[in-house]
């Protein structure tokens, strides 16, 4: 069942937008060309979160088609200078940065091809929800480019530099089962249950307090790259933050009371 659609005059016909509750989903629309990312597009993810609608809790990255993203689109890369070359990176990471430090948690779902600039826009998102069919590489090594979508940066929290490397030297790819067990995908579920599993996270995204989900975006990452002296003292005055909110009290008052849920498995 389709959600009510959303920006449609904002976004380029490879994307697409709908509101599904309190969880807003963008979805990779050119699946012909395997989601290849074109500048178009890369503007278009942009746009979608800076104008993410008040009742947006939560976002999923969606895609149609077998793959989530086949990368940079390639037939775009003409003859660039390097100081363009420069821009077009940062245009790419500015988008990116909406994603990870953005309003609201996002979600990503992922199958097929999860390469190049693909797993860098999934390495943007806070979860990632891999399908069985999903493989990642790292093919820019065999096209004698560089990653420049933020993949040196975040790639390497998620599996660390060796196997980055190794990724683009020796054009390795991991399976959805591998890419589990390293790290690059929190979830791993069967093909075509990816996006009922990722509207689920959403929807409990979206019922946190909105506090919380903040502390998770904006400070968490600061505080885990922090030197563990300056790190101790962002959490204590992050949770001071959190716990003196009415929500908080609410949410707690709750607990005590007997009116919250207990801590269940999924
Ligand atoms: C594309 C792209 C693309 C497909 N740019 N057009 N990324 C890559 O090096 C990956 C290149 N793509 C592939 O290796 C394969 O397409 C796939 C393994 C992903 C999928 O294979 P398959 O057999 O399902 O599809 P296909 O027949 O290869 O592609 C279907 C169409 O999509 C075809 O166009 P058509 O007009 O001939 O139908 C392809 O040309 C087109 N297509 N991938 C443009 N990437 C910020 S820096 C980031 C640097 C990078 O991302 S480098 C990695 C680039």
């Amino acid at each position: 069942m389709a959600g009510e659609r959303i920006l449609e005059g904002v976004l380029p016909s490879s994307l697409r937008a709908e509101m599904r509750e309190a969880v807003a989903v963008l979805t990779l629309s050119r699946p012909e060309k395997r989601n290849a990312l074109n500048d178009e597009t890369i503007l278009g993810i942009e746009a979608f979160f800076l104008s993410l609608p008040a009742e947006a809790k939560a976002v999923v990255i969606a895609a149609e088609g077998e793959n989530f993203s086949a990368g940079l689109d390639l037939s775009e890369i003409t003859e660039r200078s390097t100081v363009e070359g420069v821009s077009h990176s940062m245009m790419w990471h500015r988008a990116f940065e909406r994603i990870e430090f953005g309003r609201v948690p996002v979600v990503a779902v992922l199958k097929g091809a999860v390469v190049g600039g693909g797993l860098e826009l999934a390495c943007a998102a806070h979860i990632r929800v891999a399908e069985r069919s999903a493989y990642y590489a790292l093919p820019e090594g065999q096209r004698g480019i560089f990653v420049g979508g933020g993949a040196s940066v975040r790639v390497p929290r998620l599996i660390g530099a060796a196997r980055m490397a190794d990724m683009m030297l020796t054009g390795r790819v991991h399976d959805a089962e591998a890419g589990y067990a390293l790290g690059l995908s929190q979830y791993l579920v069967e093909p075509g249950e990816g996006f009922t599993k990722a509207l689920d996270l959403g929807a409990r995204i979206a019922s946190n307090a909105p506090i919380t989900n903040f502390a998770v975006i904006h400070a968490l990452p600061r505080i885990a790259e922090a030197d563990p002296r300056q790190g101790f003292m962002m959490e204590a005055l992050m949770a001071a933050v959190a716990q003196g909110s009415d929500d908080a009290k609410e949410r707690l008052r709750a607990f005590l009371e007997k009116r919250a849920k207990k801590v269940t498995e999924f």
